[in-house]
């Protein structure tokens, strides 16, 4: 995959330094859907959270490569973004190609891959750490070698990178007593993974400087926050949040810093008055319902990708062109808005939020609380 390394950074920051979500961007690393392969129906963890409507997908497609015209139109989405970004001056890295159509064994079970379109579901930028997440489903043990170049790269300019254990992902490792019609039990949400191994989603993690903020979810367990709070140390604080999902999988829907002092919320999952404390001086927002019908190509996600977004800066953002609505809602509220198509790419189950990961941010690692 062709990437544009020929700009070289302002040095006066590490070459990995990225605090929160609108810092000004200048380098990112964007996926690609080349070699897609659509996951199994009777894959417990993918049911946990893919809509009922995007069943016959699976059943049809599953353990196939994703039909070729969705790869090329999304592809094209994709390397639209990369072209707006690199317009703006940041610094646009891809993974390399990876072959996700060959099975691969462990002691435990077999899987085919998935695609290396989502690298914010894998890694986390905290300052100068890259923390590659451990993933829960089978058929993303191994997306992190497609980035593996790329992040050996960072660290030998001098950033830290943490791997988290990766669980088994046998047997155990999934409940079998879980079923997505049953959300919760005596008021508790329930998870389709166990709390026997160590998991976690870098996208279930939303950084606002010192403070993260981070759910429960059919990837993301205690034990994996756990990890991730150990690792930060005492500088960080890390809130567990729950909000309404009731399959959540990554918080890139849910709630969405704008800039410090400004929050975007999910009205359908979020209540003002459930959100923690830390939010009391905040102006909070309710984002618009979102233009794409539920019932159309959204395999793998909910509607609201309308907020998965990407923040340029503290003023400018990068959204779905027809996503009118939020547009005119972030213009009402002083952002400027730079929409490009990407409608397309929505059926791998993210928007430009989950096709990104910030490597470079250019700012403080501040309190904001
Ligand atoms: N990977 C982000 C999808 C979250 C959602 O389904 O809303």
């Amino acid at each position: 995959m062709k990437d544009d390394n020929s700009k070289q950074p302002k040095v006066d920051i590490p070459k990995v330094w990225s605090c929160n979500e609108w810092d000004p961007l200048e380098e990112v690393i964007v996926g690609s859907t080349e070699g897609a392969i659509v996951p199994m129906w009777d894959d417990v963890s993918v049911q946990a959270t893919t809509p009922a409507h995007a069943r016959w997908f699976f059943e049809k497609y599953g353990g196939q490569p994703f039909p070729a015209e969705m790869i090329e139109k999304a592809n094209q989405e994709l390397d639209g973004l990369c072209k707006v970004l690199t317009d703006l001056g940041v610094i646009v890295r891809r993974p390399d190609a990876m072959d996700f159509s060959n099975e691969y064994k462990t002691p435990w079970w077999s899987s085919r891959g998935l695609y290396s379109a989502m690298p914010r579901d894998i890694f986390l930028v905290v300052a100068d750490t890259i923390i590659e997440a451990p993933m829960a489903w089978r058929n993303r043990y191994f997306e992190s070698f497609a980035f593996r170049n790329l992040i050996q790269e960072y660290f030998k300019a001098g950033a830290k990178w943490l791997t988290a254990p990766k669980s088994s992902m046998a047997g155990d490792f999934y409940r079998n007593d879980y079923s997505p019609e049953v959300p919760y039990i005596n008021g508790e949400k329930q998870f389709v993974i166990s709390e026997n191994q160590i998991a976690f989603d870098a996208a279930d993690f939303v950084r606002f400087g010192k403070d993260i903020l981070v759910q429960k979810s059919n990837v993301t367990n205690a034990m994996g926050i756990e990890w991730v709070r150990r690792h930060l140390g005492p500088e960080f604080n890390i809130h567990e949040v729950e909000f309404g999902d009731e399959h959540p999988m990554h918080i890139d829907t849910t709630i969405v810093p704008l800039c410090p002092g400004k929050l975007l919320i999910n009205p359908s999952w979020v209540k003002k008055k459930d959100l923690p404390d830390l939010f009391k001086d905040w102006e909070i927002i309710e984002a618009p319902e979102p233009v794409m019908p539920y019932d159309s190509a959204l395999y793998f996600s909910s509607d609201w990708l309308t907020m998965n977004f990407l923040s340029v800066d503290d003023k400018h953002i990068i959204v779905e062109e027809n996503e009118k609505p939020l547009i005119e809602l972030l213009e009402k509220h002083g952002f400027k808005t730079i929409p490009i198509p990407f409608r397309n790419f929505y059926p791998f189950g993210g928007s430009m939020h989950c096709a990104t990961t910030d490597i470079r941010r250019r700012g403080k690692l501040e309190k904001y609380f």
